[in-house]
Order: structure tokens, then C-alpha cells, then sequence
């Protein structure tokens, strides 16, 4: 297989519901589509990075332009092209995960639908479906909170997380868990603690969580290690675990208890499998983290949570919980349960004309380097 062109597109899309986390508020995605034509045919990846860093150092334009500059020249040289050796291709450049994951995606989608193989079955999926969880915003009000998780209780999602900052985590989370007792509820602060919190964080041991999720500084690994030893509630680690390597090291200083797995924040699905393969050497549960991707990164990430140590609820939603109109046909949650695609590759294909209406640039490449 041989990389012969690429088309890089940007589309925005309104969200169905804004999205305030400690990292900012979002009112729309504004996302990058990567489309690869090789000998073999087409395939798509989608590039998770945001508008502005903060989650990581990425960043869209940064991502878009590190794709096009350095990574699809090295993988255009490529004459086997196979999507282990343009992630190994791509190795030759530190950093720049989430753009190295959408160019690794898009040569995977194209050279498993040209061997009438799913993404499934190639990482080694052992479930059909998948636990939905979602992934529920900072809310103005603790009763608009109440409603907001209300209706996801009722739409039978499999589990809730709340995102927490300082100002906002004790009350509402006392808030959730006094209306549903019996939920699993955890909280995603996304780095906005220090270790000096410590002891207030310790105050969310009262509410049963099934985890913390990244309460500390990306870099703050053995941080993490010091906070799990005074706290009950299992610390599970997202921006901090950026490869296999790290995982081990983070599993190893008693950092976490529990992994989120990010193809985009790894570099890739090939290494997000690696780090779930860490995990279950070390008995460590993981689960599939999302970053508000169109149905064509959530099908490659009902893929990878059908491996069989992703043994929690995945941040993978119906289409609806994000947009109104998805890119693909829309994914459904039937009894907190997601469907994964089986067909070729991603199984979902991009709705050309639904692709079109979203599309604020495009750039085509048929000349490498
Ligand atoms: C997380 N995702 O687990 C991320 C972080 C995150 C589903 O909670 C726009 C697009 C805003 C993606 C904010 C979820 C976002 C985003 C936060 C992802 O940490
Ligand atoms: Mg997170």
C-alpha cells in the first residue's frame, strides 16, 4: 500500500449541549478530518486535538500543520505501507500524539478496508457492544445539575461522570449522589488540583465514587502515588499516561488504580492497545476515554473498548448526546449499550454531503515533502 493523497478538512459542528470543564466551555467542535487515499483506497482519521491547548500542549492548527509539514511526508516515503510502520515512521518525531494518532487512524481505516477487516477485529475485540458512560459538564446550578443528570439516568447510560474544579466538586457531587443512590458516579477534574488539596479531596471518599479520574498536574505522577495513599476512592490516571512506558511507571509508583485509554493522547491505537496490554499484565482495569468525537472516532473507540480488559463504562455517547447531525449515520445506546461497527475498517463511513455542510477549509495533497 502507498499514500498517493490526503485531504485535510476542517468542520465545525454546533454541540447539542455546551461543555464546561475546567479546561473552558465549548459551544461547538471544531475538528480536523483527515482522509488518505492510498493504492489500496480511501480511509478516515479524525484528530481529537482542541481549538486551543490546555487538555495538552496540542492544539488544531499546531496538529494540522505538524501532519502536513513532517508526518505525511515520512509515511508517503513508505512503499509497504502498513499502519505499524507509519506509526514507526512517524516515531522519528517526539510529542505530537494526537496528530500522529490521526494519520495512524486514517492509514489503518484505509489498509483494513481494503482486507474486508474490521478495527474490531484487528486490535482483538472480544464484545459486540460496549457500556456507555457520560460525561456530564460543569453546570451553572446544583438543580440544573440535578436535571441535566436526571435525563442521562433515565436514557439508561451505564454510568456518570461529573467534572469537578475547585468551587464546583463536594456540593454537586453530594447533590448526585443523595438523588441516585445506587449509580455509578465518578469525577474527571482534569488536573485543576494541586497536592495541597489533598485533604479536600479526601472529603469525596464520603460518596462511593468508582474513581477519581486525573485530580492532579499531568506531570504529577508521584504526586498522584502520595494523593491514592490517603484517599479510598481508586485514583485512575488520563493525561498523565501518554504511553506503555508511562503507564508502567504510573502502575508501578501506586499512581493509579485505574487507566483511561485516549488513542489520540497516546500517539495512536496501536500503542492505546499496548497501554491496555500494561494494564492487564498488572491487573489494572482500563476503560475508553473520549474527547467529543464524530462517529467516525467513536467507532474506532468502540473498537478499542471491546478489548477485553476495558472492563468499565467507555465516554463513548450516542451521536445525540453531541450533535444533531453526526458525520456518519448516528451511533445509538440501547439499554447503556453501544453497538460495535464490524464492517471494513471503521464500519461507519463519513455522509459526503453531511461532511460538506460542516466544512470551513480544505486542503488536498497530492505532493509529499
Ligand atoms: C476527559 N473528555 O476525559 C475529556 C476532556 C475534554 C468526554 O470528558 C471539547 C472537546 C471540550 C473535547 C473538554 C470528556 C473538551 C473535550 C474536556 C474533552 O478528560
Ligand atoms: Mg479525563
Amino acid at each position: 500500500m502507498k499514500l498517493e493523497r490526503v485531504e485535510l478538512r476542517r468542520i465545525g459542528i454546533p454541540l447539542a449541549t455546551p461543555f464546561r470543564t475546567s479546561l473552558g466551555l465549548e459551544l461547538d467542535r471544531d475538528i480536523l478530518i483527515l482522509r488518505a487515499d492510498t493504492s489500496e483506497g480511501p480511509g478516515w482519521g479524525e484528530c481529537v486535538a482542541m481549538p486551543e491547548p490546555g487538555y495538552s500542549e496540542e492544539y488544531l492548527d499546531g496538529a494540522a500543520h505538524v501532519i502536513q509539514r513532517f508526518l505525511l511526508p515520512a509515511v508517503a516515503a513508505l512503499d509497504d505501507l502498513t499502519p505499524a510502520r507509519a506509526a514507526a515512521a512517524m516515531a522519528a518525531f517526539p510529542g505530537n500524539p494526537m496528530a500522529k494518532a490521526t494519520v495512524e487512524m486514517a492509514v489503518m481505516d484505509a489498509w483494513l478496508r481494503a482486507r474486508r477487516s474490521s478495527y474490531a477485529d484487528h486490535l482483538g475485540a472480544v464484545r459486540s457492544t460496549v457500556e456507555s458512560g457520560v460525561s456530564v459538564g460543569i453546570a451553572d446550578t446544583i438543580d440544573q445539575l440535578l436535571a441535566e443528570v436526571s435525563g442521562y439516568v433515565d436514557q439508561g447510560y451505564r454510568r456518570i461522570k461529573l467534572k469537578i474544579e475547585p468551587g464546583w466538586d463536594l456540593e454537586p457531587v453530594r447533590a448526585i449522589r443523595e438523588r441516585f443512590p445506587d449509580i455509578a458516579l465518578q469525577a474527571d477534574a482534569n488536573a485543576a488540583y494541586t497536592f495541597a488539596d489533598a485533604r479536600h479531596l479526601a472529603a469525596l471518599d464520603a460518596f462511593d465514587l468508582v474513581m477519581l479520574e486525573q485530580p492532579l498536574g499531568t506531570a504529577d505522577v508521584r504526586d498522584h502515588a502520595a494523593l491514592a495513599r490517603m484517599l479510598r476512592t481508586p485514583i485512575c490516571l488520563d493525561e498523565s499516561i501518554t504511553s506503555a512506558r508511562s503507564a508502567a511507571d504510573a502502575i508501578a509508583l501506586g499512581a493509579c488504580a485505574i487507566v483511561n485509554i485516549k488513542a489520540g493522547r497516546v500517539g495512536g491505537y496501536l500503542e492505546a492497545r499496548r497501554i491496555h496490554d500494561v494494564c492487564a499484565a498488572h491487573s489494572v482495569p482500563v476503560w475508553c476515554g473520549g474527547m467529543l468525537e464524530t462517529g467516525l472516532g467513536q467507532a474506532a473507540n468502540l473498537a478499542l473498548a471491546a478489548l477485553p480488559g476495558f472492563t468499565m463504562p467507555a465516554d463513548i455517547a450516542p451521536s445525540a448526546r453531541y450533535f444533531a447531525t453526526d458525520v456518519t449515520a448516528p451511533i445509538t445506546m440501547s439499554e447503556g449499550r453501544i453497538a460495535v461497527p464490524d464492517g471494513p475498517g471503521l464500519g461507519l463511513d463519513p455522509i459526503p454531503e453531511i461532511l460538506e455542510g460542516y466544512t470551513t477549509d480544505v486542503v488536498t495533497i497530492t505532493r509529499f515533502g
